[in-house]
């Protein structure tokens, strides 16, 4: 492939309700979008990096910096035939998986539409729908979080998780399963809780949940094992997951037994697919999580949902419930069953809405190899 011209662009999108973890609340979306030239097709990608380098290493500047200055020179200055090549040929930079995630899922959009094929296809997909669940920042009060359950359920969400931390946990859990007796449960710690606290996390187990995600540091897979040991709930791993190896020796530890999935945590989706296939050699299912995606980072998500193994709901919810107005079109819906339909056209099957993503870009910047 000759790759003729890559275009970064940032762009900033107001949430339409601010999101709350553990880490941090935002209001504001800055992400990077990459458009990638090649004999007169465009594949596109997203580079889902935060604003700040609170989930992970990553902001939107330092994935500005390192794609620019280090990712793509990498790439002009090599000769790639398959999408496949893009991971070990920027293995030397370490780190910045969402950088190099952001030019991997574009080339491989791009590979796609040269195919002529869905992306999803030749991913190797299995399901036509795949089954969404929602993601419930911390919010002002128990009762507006009440009331966002209840509206998620309302429009069909098949499982719904609950971000906790500290001080909004036990008590709050214990008042959503009063009001949801049955409904598919679970929450997410994003890091904030330390063995100290491991008889709190213990008295999670009285809630029927799903699982319980990334309760302790990003960088511990080993004090894992013990709340995996003292909970009857499951532990899912985020953070703590950056490629297959990290998932292979977290459940071999038994540090958990469900794996939550991101194209840019690990990469891009050829470390996503090894993830994918060691965890299912091991039958660990997985699901895929989210970053607050524009469209366009939406859109890879569905696609990488299609792998056999995502057989739990994932973080993967309708364009609506983020932005008033998305990048792609079609936006992204979801049905009154908490499914959305794979696209059958080529690459990742939604259409870049131009008009849109030049409103909201702040700054672009164009790169091309030096021999032309
Ligand atoms: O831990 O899964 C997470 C959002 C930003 C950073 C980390 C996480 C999340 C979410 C939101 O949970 C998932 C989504 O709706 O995109
Ligand atoms: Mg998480």
């Amino acid at each position: 492939m000759k790759i003729e011209q890559i275009e970064l662009r940032e762009v900033q999108m107001p949430l339409v309700s601010f999101f709350e973890t553990s880490f941090g609340r935002t209001s504001l979306r800055r992400v990077i979008l990459l458009r990638v030239f090649s004999e007169g097709i465009i594949g596109y990608g997203e580079a889902t990096s935060p604003e700040g380098p609170f989930y992970n290493h990553e902001s939107t500047g330092t994935a500005w910096h390192v794609l620019k200055d280090f990712v793509i020179p990498k790439i002009f200055n090599s000769t790639i035939n398959h999408p496949q090549e893009i991971a070990s040929l920027l293995k030397p930079i370490r780190g910045h998986n969402m950088a190099k995630a952001g030019v991997e899922t574009a080339i491989w959009d791009l590979y796609a539409k040269r195919l002529e094929k869905p992306l999803h296809q030749l991913l190797g997909g299995k399901f036509q729908t795949i089954d969404c669940g929602v993601s419930i920042g911390i919010q002002n009060s128990p009762t507006d979080l009440l009331k966002k359950i209840d509206k998620e359920l309302h429009a069909g969400y098949q499982r719904i998780k609950l971000k906790i931390k500290p001080g909004w946990d036990v008590e709050i859990v214990r008042e959503v399963r009063k009001q949801f007796p049955k409904i598919l449960l679970m929450c997410d710690a994003n890091c904030a809780y330390t063995l100290k606290d491991l008889d709190r996390l213990k008295a999670l187990d009285d809630f029927n949940l799903l699982m319980i995600e990334q309760p302790l540091a990003w960088n511990d897979i080993f004090d894992h094992v013990q709340v995996q040991n003292t909970l009857q709930t499951p532990i899912c791993l985020d953070e703590s997951i950056l490629d297959g190896e990290d998932a292979r020796k977290a459940i071999e530890a038994g540090a958990c037994r469900i794996i939550n999935i991101k194209l840019g945590r690990v990469g891009g989706y050829k470390e996503a697919m090894y993830v994918h296939d060691v965890c299912q050699a091991r039958e660990i299912p997985v699901w895929c999580g989210g970053m607050l995606e524009s469209g366009i980072g939406r859109a890879h998500n569905i696609a990488l949902s299609t792998l056999q193994n995502f057989t739990l709901p994932g973080d993967v919810s309708a364009s609506k419930r983020y932005f008033n107005q998305d990048l792609i079109e079609p936006e992204v819906q979801v049905d009154s069953e908490g499914k959305i339909h794979i696209p059958s056209d080529i690459g990742i099957g939604f259409q870049p809405n131009m008009r849109r993503i030049e409103q909201v870009t702040v700054r672009t910047e164009s790169f091309r190899p030096k021999e032309m």
